[in-house]
């Protein structure tokens, strides 16, 4: 696949598997892995040939946060125009038309805890550590934190990690609510590409409609929520795979999905 310096991206079965791959710095966001991740993002957006993204790290780190040296210097408006992008970005992984499942296999710190919160589901190994240290730096998340760890695990907790810096185990984690899956470390890839080919053979686009009506009705009232979901509802009962899906369960057959 596509040539990165900083990514490798590994087709297996019906899932993609991107590592980020810059393991002298613990795999640390700089301009250049930022830009590696646009690029992969916009070019896979409508790319039929898989089905999930996985988004891991190489050694023992999934992404220790934004590259510290490149933070060093900035004045205010570099600082915006670094978060603008990032958070154009995570954005970018949240919307992504396929579920992406983060397998976080060791330290996911600042920037590394927030691209684990933008992905759809996060799965740890028992050996990742989270935390949000930016405090520590004198400064603030910037990729999200403030918000998305919020709505995941409530605001007190949020605000206990956020405040404190403090890094946790992924049994705290997990017991938190900011996990949702913790496997022995060995095991976590395996675990990730099993949930992959289970989402996999469902209908597609049921599963890109049920992703998009979760996300964007978390940003909504409930009654607009609701709205929202019918009708997407009646979307995916007018395709032609939810034709075929209830077709082949009545049949007592496999469904042949389509993804239309
Ligand atoms: N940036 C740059 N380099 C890093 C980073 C980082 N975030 N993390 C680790 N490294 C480098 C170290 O400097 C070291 O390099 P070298 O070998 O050249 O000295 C190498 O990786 C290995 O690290 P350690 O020797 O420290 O390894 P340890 O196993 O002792 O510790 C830790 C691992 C706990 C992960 C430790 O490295 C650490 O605390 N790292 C920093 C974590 C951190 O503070 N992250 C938050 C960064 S700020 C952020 O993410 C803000 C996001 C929003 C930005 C918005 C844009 C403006």
């Amino acid at each position: 696949m596509s040539d990165y310096k900083n990514l490798l991206i590994e087709k297996k079965g019906s899932a993609i598997v991107l590592t980020i791959n810059r393991e002298k710095a613990m795999n640390a966001l700089n301009r250049e892995t930022i830009k590696e991740l646009v690029d992969f993002v916009g070019v896979h957006w409508y790319d039929p040939s898989f089905s999930v993204l996985i988004i891991t790290g190489a050694g023992k780190a999934f992404v220790a946060g934004a590259d510290i040296s490149e933070l060093k210097d900035l004045d205010t408006q570099g600082g915006i125009d670094l978060s603008s992008r990032g958070n154009w970005l995570f954005k970018g992984i949240q919307d992504f038309p396929k579920p992406v499942i983060a397998a976080v296999n060791g330290f996911a710190l600042g920037g590394g805890c927030e691209l684990a919160l933008a992905c759809d589901i996060r799965l740890a190994s028992e050996k990742a550590k989270f935390g949000q240290p930016e405090v520590n730096l004198g400064i603030i998340p910037g990729y999200g934190g403030t918000q998305r760890l919020a709505r995941l695990v409530g605001r007190g907790k949020a605000m206990q990690l956020i405040l404190t810096g403090d890094m946790i185990t992924a049994a705290e984690a997990y017991r938190i609510g900011l996990v949702d899956e913790v496997y022995p470390a060995e095991e976590l890839l395996s675990k990730a590409l099993e949930m992959a080919n289970t989402i996999s053979s469902k209908g597609p686009l049921a599963i890109r409609m049920a992703k998009e009506c979760i996300n964007r009705g978390l940003d909504m009232s409930l009654s607009s929520g609701l709205a929202f979901e019918k009708v997407n509802f009646g979307a995916t009962c007018g395709s032609a795979d939810g034709t075929e899906g209830c077709a082949a369960f009545l049949e007592k057959r496999k469904a042949e999905f389509k993804g239309k």
